[in-house]
């Protein structure tokens, strides 16, 4: 079959929407004929003049929720063009399946992980058989849905095939040899605002839940990326890679002696330790990105369900440091019960750290999570999550007051963290003439002392 894949990803970055591009090479390995398209990358071929051209026979589409308003604009001039299914995956249609599969221009959705799911349907749809009874696709038939169950989480991932990354080539090439890897799925913790305690939930007793390659396919998928791509730094996109220690030291083990290319890494303060860090910056290691999120303990225990002391956040980042490794510290602001005095915690407790990145966002609570059932219950949402789409809107409103502030005073509070950390400023000006002018220069003294390995801002 001939097979759009659509993603909904809504600005340029260097990273990959993995979930589908292993959705594609399993396709492929199928024998479907693909092509991709974006909404960050290909707005001339989206516009309905031009997408006249084509012809497929089935379109998927991947979607975050911040990317839900671009993808339904779009469906609208596909359900008009093309008269073939659509169908939508990824983690929108997961945590809120209902909201979109009742949109006229969608046909099925599928929740949870999609790599057999999918395969499934493509093979039914190609043959002729009964595609409504696919488990973890929810389907349009009649006036109804039915909604099929949810299959156990694949066990062994070394199964599939090494994710496509030819379709993907131009966040490769945005990423000017840089790239984003995983290797495995799921995250151990429960934060409050984050997807993972609500997958957990959703496949509780449908098999193991964390899952990793094994180290020598997951070096053997780095060979290959390595064979086709002039790669200088990999992005280890894990959530938290170093939760699994065992398995980090045999894959480290090999990592040092036949890949050698520096790489960053997602730990969180408690896992964070001598032994780590030193097995860290010995094989190649030059980053570790660390969540402080809030200063305050009580917010943090109690609020977004992070169990750690200011001590473990101050050791973690002074032992990243002793082993010469750059720090990230990613924060947020406008979390519930938060006042001044509670963002000044988290503003001193990163002055006090210094970490060589200091990220901080406004909350963003998602459908699916339980922070967001707190917000509805307390009335903190004024304003709709789904349209802060970008990551560079982070100097605008929110969609939450804490209780104690207002989306206004959460904003200026964000102003406040610039002028007090300063180090931070340059981020927060995306979208003025003088940060192209920035943006440009930094390009051409990158090109021109290969500046190798070095991050500059998130989501480029
Ligand atoms: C890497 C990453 C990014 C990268 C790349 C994103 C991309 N293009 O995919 C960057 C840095 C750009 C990014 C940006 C953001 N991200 Co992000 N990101 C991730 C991360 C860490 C990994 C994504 C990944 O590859 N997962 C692994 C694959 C295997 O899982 P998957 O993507 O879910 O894919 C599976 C299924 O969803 C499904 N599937 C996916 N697509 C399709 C399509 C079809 C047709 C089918 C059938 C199935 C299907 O099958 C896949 C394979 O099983 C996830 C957390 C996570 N662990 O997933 C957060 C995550 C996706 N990000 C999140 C968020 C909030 C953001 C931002 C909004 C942050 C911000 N404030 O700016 C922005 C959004 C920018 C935008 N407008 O596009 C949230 C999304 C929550 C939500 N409800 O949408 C997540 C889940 C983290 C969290 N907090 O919970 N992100
Ligand atoms: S540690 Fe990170 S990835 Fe894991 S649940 Fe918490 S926020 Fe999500």
């Amino acid at each position: 079959m001939k097979i759009l894949l659509f993603d909904a990803v809504n600005i340029k970055t260097a990273y990959i929407n993995l979930g589908f591009s292993q959705i594609a090479s399993i396709l492929r390995q199928k024998g479907h004929e693909l092509d991709y398209f974006s909404i960050a990358w290909d707005k001339d071929k989206l516009r309905e003049e031009n997408l006249k051209k084509y012809k497929f026979d089935l379109i998927l589409v991947s979607c975050l929720s911040s990317q839900y308003y671009d993808m339904l604009h779009h469906l609208k001039s596909f359900k008009k063009i093309f008269k073939v299914p659509i169908l939508v995956g990824g983690v929108h249609p997961t945590v809120s399946p209902m909201e979109t599969i009742s949109n006229e221009e969608i046909d099925a959705i599928c929740i949870g992980e999609g790599d057999y799911a999918v395969a499934e349907f493509c093979d039914k749809l190609e043959n002729g058989q009964d595609i409504t009874n696919v488990r973890n696709i929810w389907i349009k038939q009649g006036g109804n849905i039915i909604r099929n169950d949810i299959r156990p989480l694949a066990e062994n991932l070394d199964e599939f095939p090494f994710p496509n990354r030819k379709l993907f080539e131009r966040n490769i090439i945005f990423g000017r040899g840089r790239t984003n890897v995983m290797f495995g799925r799921g995250c151990p913790f429960k934060c409050t605002y984050c997807i993972n305690h609500y997958l957990q939930n959703l496949y509780k007793n449908r098999g193991k839940y964390l899952r990793m390659k094994s180290p020598e396919y997951a070096i053997e998928e780095l060979k290959d990326i390595l064979k086709n791509y002039k790669i200088h730094y990999f992005v280890f996109n894990d959530d938290t890679l170093i939760f699994f220690k065992d398995w980090l030291k045999s894959f480290l083990s090999i990592y040092r002696d036949e890949i050698r290319i520096p790489f960053s890494v997602t730990g969180r303060v408690e896992l964070a330790n001598d032994e780590i860090c030193k097995l860290l910056k010995d094989s190649g290691c030059d980053s570790l990105w660390m969540g402080i999120e809030s200063g305050n303990s009580w917010i943090r225990e109690n609020v977004l369900n992070r169990q750690y002391t200011n001590e473990q956040v101050i050791n973690a980042f002074k032992i990243a440091k002793k082993y010469g490794l750059v720090t990230k510290a990613y924060n947020m602001v406008g979390i519930p019960y938060e006042g001044p005095e509670e963002i000044m915690e988290t503003i001193i407790l990163n002055l006090e750290i210094d970490a060589d990145l200091k990220y901080v966002k406004i909350l963003q609570p998602y459908e699916g999570t339980d922070i967001k059932r707190f917000c509805d219950n307390h009335n903190l949402i004024v304003g709709d999550v789904k349209k802060i789409n970008r990551l560079d809107e982070v100097h605008k409103l929110g969609a939450v007051s804490t209780g104690k502030m207002n989306r206004y005073e959460i904003l200026a509070s964000l102003y406040l963290w610039d002028i007090l950390t300063r180090k931070n400023m340059i981020a927060r000006i995306k979208g003025h003439i003088g940060y192209r002018f920035y943006k440009i220069l930094g390009f051409i003294t990158n090109t021109l002392f290969n500046n190798r390995g070095r991050i500059i801002h998130e989501g480029e």
